[in-house]
């Protein structure tokens, strides 16, 4: 019998990345059920997730805080944007066993710092993915690029083998990261330069390459990596400017989540990408220009 059978895994945040990774979890034998607002919960139509090669419909079960939880989960997914995640995971647990294991998966850092206090006996993993979908209706997304994803052990209990192996068969170019935290740099500083740079300005991710901004990318790397080396994360600095340049190129006509958030008045995560590195600088006891620059004006224009 097929050991991915008997494991319970749970979706909370049905947003577009949440979806996507449901669709492919079921594909690869592991149908998940998301765990949602009560106005959020579902019982009609399928969800649906269009790609290159066509459009499938999955049904998925949803559960709010007021539905017996059955069965048991034997791995939390929470795919919310980071500003939710310490709220939500704080309503949720109680309803969870002990030995659930959480996988965070979020743009930004942060929340893992935020949920010491209410993690218990659970086991924690971060990952980070670049697999890219977009919302078309509340239960139907369509793929909008290929990425990979990476996940590893942060804290508590490890993952159980199973549910390692049933990640990795399920989400495409995914590898378990031995050093998840220099993983989850690695993508925050894309994220840092990128997010709030396209949002402020107003523009898709491939604009960035005109040289008036490079003086600006530049600067925010470079505080990047003196706080990275301050926290002790090991980041080659000539590979990380390389990367940024390339996912600018990969990405150029897109428009960032976060341009996205602020287009769409929504609450951005400027606090997990810039914020972080602007907080963690302080308590090194140093302030951060260039981040804290970028930090402010973002903060300005989501209050707009
Ligand atoms: O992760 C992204 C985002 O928009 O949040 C990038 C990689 C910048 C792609 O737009």
């Amino acid at each position: 019998m097929d050991s991915f059978i008997a494991m319970n895994i749970a979706i909370l945040g049905a947003g577009a990345i949440g979806q996507l990774l449901a669709h492919q979890l079921d594909a690869a034998g592991n149908t998940p059920f998301f765990l949602v607002k009560p106005e959020q919960r579902f019982l009609g139509a399928p969800f649906t997730l269009q790609t290159q090669t066509g459009t499938q419909a999955r049904h998925f079960d949803t559960f709010s805080l007021a539905d017996e939880l059955q069965p048991k989960i034997d791995l939390l997914i929470v795919t919310l944007k980071a500003y939710q995640v310490r709220r939500a995971l704080t309503r949720w647990q109680a309803k969870l066993s002990p030995n659930c294991h959480i996988l965070l998966l979020h743009n930004g850092i942060g929340t893992h710092l935020e949920i010491a206090p209410i993690l218990g006996q659970h086991g924690l993993s971060l990952g980070t993915t670049s697999q890219a979908a977009l919302k078309l209706g509340p239960h139907s997304i369509k793929q909008t690029g290929n990425g990979t994803t990476q996940f590893g052990h942060y804290a508590g209990p490890t993952m159980a083998k199973e549910l390692q192996q049933l990640l990795l068969k399920a989400l495409p170019d995914s590898c378990v990261a031995e050093h998840i935290l220099t993983a989850l740099w690695h993508k925050l500083a894309i994220n840092a330069v990128i997010n709030p740079l396209t949002a402020i300005e107003d523009i898709p991710n491939g604009a960035l390459a005109a040289e008036k901004y490079q003086h600006t990318i530049s600067a925010v790397l470079t505080e990047l990596m003196q706080v990275a080396n301050l926290e002790g994360i090991e980041l080659d600095s000539a590979f990380v400017s390389e990367r940024v340049k390339q996912v600018i190129s990969l990405t150029a006509d897109n428009y960032s989540s976060m341009h996205q958030d602020v287009a769409f008045q929504r609450p951005t995560e400027i606090d997990y990408i810039n914020g972080y590195l602007v907080q963690r600088a302080h308590a090194h006891g140093i302030t951060l220009f260039y981040n804290q620059q970028l930090l402010t004006k973002v903060r300005q224009l989501s209050q707009h």
